[in-house]
């Protein structure tokens, strides 16, 4: 198994959380979406990944993209430990908050967002930030009242082991930091973060313990 990722890809750090908390060992190929114009848009790459976006897993002939299908994919391939519980409504549940990350907050503070509103829509560094800051805020506010609101959050997201919306959770504060975004309003948000990351499958995920980390 290959696993196409850049150190500070929060998508690819959800997949190598993943990937550690089931034990599984991958061949790791680094994507440097910094280069020049960035290798993901590189002929190969795209030829592997025509989204040109990390990360991606490849196995047994197949190319699986989107985080969110390979976290599925690693669940139905290597069940233990489950990363998601087994009745459907809590399913549900764990696939909502992943994707109240993954698709609502990741996708409007991407690289090549960012880009276009500097490049394109003249956006200075003040303005980037302040977009980035709106996106993380709106997100983790919605993200903080239903896990401190909802019986099923525990030590992590759903219950008292990770599950797939932690896998997404931390990244994503993670770029939260790096943003030096405001977390104090997200007291839960920022517990379970560090209920997750006292472990050692996301420990070894993160971005500065990957072997092309500059
Ligand atoms: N929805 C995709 C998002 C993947 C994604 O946006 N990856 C980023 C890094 S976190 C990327 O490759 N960005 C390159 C770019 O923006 O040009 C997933 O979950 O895999």
């Amino acid at each position: 198994m290959k696993l196409y990722s850049f150190f500070r890809s929060s998508a690819a750090f959800r997949v190598r959380i993943a990937l550690n908390l089931k034990g599984v060992s991958v061949g790791y190929v680094p994507v440097n979406l910094r280069k020049g114009d960035g290798e993901q848009y590189e002929a190969a790459y795209r030829k592997l990944n025509p989204q040109s976006l990390v990360p991606a897993l490849e196995e047994g002939g197949h190319v699986i993209t989107q985080s969110l299908a390979i976290l599925e994919y690693l669940e139905e391939t290597h069940p233990q430990p489950p990363l998601l519980p087994a009745a459907p409504a809590a399913r549900a549940r764990v696939r909502s908050l992943a994707l109240a990350v993954a698709c609502e907050i990741h996708p409007l503070n991407n690289t090549r967002v960012l880009n276009y509103l500097k490049d394109k829509l003249g956006a200075n560094d003040e303005a980037r930030d302040a977009w980035y800051r709106n996106w993380i805020a709106v997100g983790l506010a919605a993200l903080e009242a239903r896990l401190a609101g909802e019986k099923e959050t525990e030590r992590f997201c759903h219950g008292a082991t990770p599950t797939l919306a932690d896998c997404c959770l931390v990244p994503q504060v993670y770029n939260a930091r790096r943003f030096k975004c405001e977390l104090a309003p997200y007291p839960t948000v920022v517990r379970i973060e560090q209920a997750c990351l006292a472990l050692p499958a996301f420990q070894r995920a993160a971005p500065e313990r990957q072997p092309d980390a500059v």
